[in-house]
């Protein structure tokens, strides 16, 4: 069900332990919506609903506002052209359609210029709980709500922009783990509570409920040049979660230029995704209970 040129599209995989998933041309394709089936929208509503049960309580006030304010809603695969209409007015970003992971110069431009490359096709049925490639359920649902909120998109865009400017600089790394630990897998403090913000976690059912409520991993307050260091898993659910104040407190520690952070960094080890270090703000010391001991990338 993806495009008819997607296998000219193709450029070369990127490896996991679950295999190679593709990596396409920077081509930005139209979201043909007359060719979503009964079954993709079932899909799309099944786990809209799911989600959307567990979320109050968990996820940050900026997501659900931001559902509410793009009119996302479980009746249908949205539209892009329709949502673009809104999410635009609100903090000027834009989604194009894309096939699936782009490479990352190129996925770094788009963010640097407001736009955020979605999938557009869905998962199936077989695949409702877990699938190694992004879909349109994790890249719309996980991540377009938070483009609603003025300073969670200019935090992006500003990542895309210093991604764009570490071309060439060897920092590829400390980008990936940035936005890993942040973008995919954030968690922030409120006065309410503790509350999820990553698209990995709001697009996951199991680990909406673990990232909060679980003993085994850490809970570290966020600090740059630390989460830098920290290899992540892909694998399984996060071992470390890095918790931030405000969106503003995430806006100012990348506005800066990284280069020099690159430097302070190409002479530390780089830490393990479950360690914990002296000088960490430590919010909850995890018990490791059920982690693998090998496996960060
Ligand atoms: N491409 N479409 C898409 N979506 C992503 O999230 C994405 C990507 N290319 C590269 C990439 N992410 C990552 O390597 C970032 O961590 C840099
Ligand atoms: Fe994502």
């Amino acid at each position: 069900m993806k495009t008819p040129d997607d296998a000219l599209q193709r450029i070369s995989y990127l490896k996991t332990d679950r295999g190679e998933i593709p990596v396409y041309a920077s081509g930005i394709v139209e979201q043909d919506e007359s060719a979503y089936t009964k079954t993709d929208h079932q899909v799309w509503q099944q786990l809209y609903q799911r989600q959307r049960a567990l979320l109050p309580g968990r996820a940050c006030d900026e997501f659900l506002n931001g559902l509410e304010a793009l009119n996302l809603g479980p009746d249908r695969i949205p539209s892009f052209a329709e949502t673009n209409v809104l999410l635009h007015r609100q903090t000027g970003w834009r989604l194009v359609a894309v096939n699936g992971l782009l490479p990352d110069l190129r996925f770094f431009e788009l963010l640097a210029s407001k736009q955020f490359p979605v999938t557009w096709w869905i998962r199936k049925p077989a695949e409702i709980d877990y699938i190694s490639e992004p879909d349109l359920f994790h890249d719309f649902f996980g991540h377009v709500p938070l483009l609603a909120n003025p300073v969670f998109g200019d935090y992006l865009q500003a990542y895309g922009a210093g991604g764009v400017k570490a071309a060439g600089l060897d920092a590829l790394a400390y980008l990936a783990r940035l936005y890993w630990y942040t973008v995919e897998f954030g968690l922030i403090q409120t006065k309410a509570g503790l509350r999820i913000y990553g698209a990995g976690i709001l697009s996951s059912k199991g680990e909406s409920v673990y990232s909060l409520d679980s003993k085994a991993p850490n809970r570290i307050g966020f600090e740059l040049q630390r989460l830098m260091q920290t290899r992540y898993r892909i694998d399984s659910y996060q071992q470390s979660y890095f918790v931030i104040n405000s969106f503003q407190q995430l806006f100012e520690a990348t506005a800066p230029d990284f280069t020099p952070v690159y430097q302070q960094l190409a002479d530390r080890p780089t830490l393990a995704a479950r360690a914990i270090t002296d000088s960490d703000l430590v919010l909850q010391r995890g018990t490791g209970e059920g982690f693998a001991e090998l496996g960060d990338v």
